[in-house]
């Protein structure tokens, strides 16, 4: 049976993983988790973009062969991913053979089809980027309008895939499928996009201006355009049956979802699925473009200097509450901006708010029940409860991530004032409340129950320390919610789950 696939970018090794880099991976690893607790088979792929002169520069920067840098840089972005408790199945890296051979495969079949044709190019460049602009977009000071560096006329050979040819086929996609991208601000960025002729694209470059990349199988004077290489990564990393370095495994291509951020929205919109047609394979079923994190108005990259590095963040406030700020914080599509003080209000928001329910209802048990609660018992809030768990599925099924944790956060909320209403420690006092009592008890452990379901995907390690604190023996997936409830054991009051010590 082909799993559930889901994908991040495949990153440059050129730079560390900064928060935005972050971001992408914790937003796939919480829908991944999510698909995991719905019963799913789940294949979830992340890696590192090792070739082109991004990678080419930064290795001469620091003095050593580009694959040594590429060595050392999956390495950072494996731990990093490791300190995040990101749960990817497979680490792709675009220098591994398996993928070298998909391409150069891929290659020769457009090739011999006819789908890439040499022709010369004359025009505007940017070494940086690897990218050709138009007069128009380069201006009359002729710079790059993504990294602001000065572009080079260029006149040489090239190869090109046709792409303009697929311009009414990926209309007719899009057109036909109007949640194939999400949001729908930027369905319609592409729409615009395709409004004007598609050209065709290059998918080479001569070896004499840059080498560190793909050799292309019929030309060996010219590289595979890091792009194009890259984006076929995703087939790779799918167990593509390639025939010569992995012909038998099982294959995962189509993927269900691809999260990517808006600034590369056009080669996994535009460029992504007209390669996929032309070389006849199916495209993704969908495709999640977010906003950006921003910091003071700009967006955060290695180049403008203003990153924050999730991974101090993450010494200060422990891994889940980074993970907690960036969904919860970021309506998934928009942009957002960081700021520590919106940090420690979401912080606050966790330890207010569940961390409180947690204690309380934990420290109530302990000392009314000594730890434990009688077998079956009558609990209250079952509307509240069930409509919580339909409409954090439906938000997590519409990717809408934020408005999930927002009514997992509600029910808590619910639970303070229910506590707040009853209170157990008037009915306490009486012994003719004792029934009633083990009712409210039990209400607020199983609302605790289903939070852990709930928020595990998000705080996977604050969640399994919860399951255990409430007598669970693993964190339950939505169909064994009812049945662990039932068969719950006895309650622990711990420390802090969210202590307040570190504001
Ligand atoms: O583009 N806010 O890699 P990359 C939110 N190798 N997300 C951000 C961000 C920000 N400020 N900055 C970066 C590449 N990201 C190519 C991809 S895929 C076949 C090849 C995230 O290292 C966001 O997901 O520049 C963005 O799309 C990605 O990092 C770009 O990563």
């Amino acid at each position: 049976m082909k799993s559930y696939y889901l994908t991040t970018p495949i990153y440059y090794a050129s730079g560390e993983p900064h928060i935005g880099h972050a971001y992408t991976t914790i937003l796939t690893d919480t829908l991944a988790r999510y698909r995991r607790l719905t019963g799913s088979q789940v294949e979830f792929l992340t890696g590192t973009d090792e070739h082109g002169q991004k990678m080419k520069e930064a290795a001469a920067q620091k003095n050593m062969p580009p694959q040594e840098l590429a060595d050392a840089m999956a390495k950072g972005f494996k731990g990093a991913w490791a300190d995040l408790d990101i749960s990817f199945d497979r680490f792709i890296r675009t220098t591994e053979d398996a993928h070298v051979d998909l391409v150069q495969d891929t290659l020769s079949q457009l090739w011999e089809k006819g789908e890439i044709y040499a022709d010369n190019y004359s025009g505007w460049y940017c070494i940086h980027e690897e990218r050709y602009w138009t007069s128009r977009e380069v201006g009359e000071e002729h710079i790059c309008p993504d990294c602001r560096r000065p572009v080079e006329y260029i006149e040489e050979k090239n190869y090109f895939f046709r792409m303009g040819y697929y311009q009414d086929k990926l209309l007719k996609h899009i057109n036909d499928n109007p949640k194939w991208i999400v949001p729908e601000t930027r369905l319609n960025e592409v729409l615009g996009f395709l409004n004007q002729p598609l050209g065709d694209l290059s998918i080479s470059r001569p070896k004499t201006r840059l080498d560190w990349g793909i050799t292309v199988p019929f030309d060996e004077s010219h590289v595979c355009y890091v792009w194009v290489d890259a984006l076929f990564s995703y087939v790779t990393g799918a167990n593509f049956p390639n025939t010569q370095s992995n012909p038998q495994k099982h294959c995962n291509w189509p993927a269900d979802l691809q999260v990517v951020g808006k600034d590369i929205l056009t080669t996994h919109a535009v460029y992504w699925p007209t390669l996929l047609m032309a070389s006849g394979l199916p495209l993704p079923k969908k495709i999640l473009a977010h906003g950006w994190w921003l910091s003071d108005n700009t967006k955060m990259s290695k180049s403008m200097g203003n990153v924050i590095d999730p991974l101090q963040l993450r010494k200060k406030y422990g891994t889940d509450a980074v993970r907690w700020y960036l969904l919860r914080d970021m309506r998934t599509g928009s942009d957002a901006t960081f700021t520590h003080k919106r940090f420690e209000t979401r912080y606050e928001e966790l330890a207010n708010v569940l961390g409180n329910l947690v204690s309380r209802t934990t420290s109530m048990i302990a000392k009314y029940r000594s730890g434990q609660l009688p077998g079956k018992i009558e609990t209250e809030l079952g509307e509240e409860i069930d409509k919580t768990l339909d409409n954090f599925q439906k938000y997590m099924d519409e990717l809408q991530v934020h408005s999930a944790l927002e009514i997992a956060m509600d029910l808590a909320r619910q639970a303070n004032v229910y506590i707040f209403k009853q209170e157990p420690w008037t009915l306490a006092k009486d012994p003719e409340q004792a029934d009633y009592l083990d009712t409210v008890l039990a209400t607020l452990i199983k609302i605790l129950t289903v939070l852990t379901t709930l928020f595990s995907p998000v705080m996977p390690e604050k969640m399994n320390t919860l399951a255990k604190r409430i007598g669970l023996s693993k964190l339950p997936t939505f169909k064994d919610l009812d049945l662990v409830f039932s068969t719950r054991s006895s309650v622990e009051v711990g420390k802090p789950l969210f202590p307040k010590d570190n504001l």
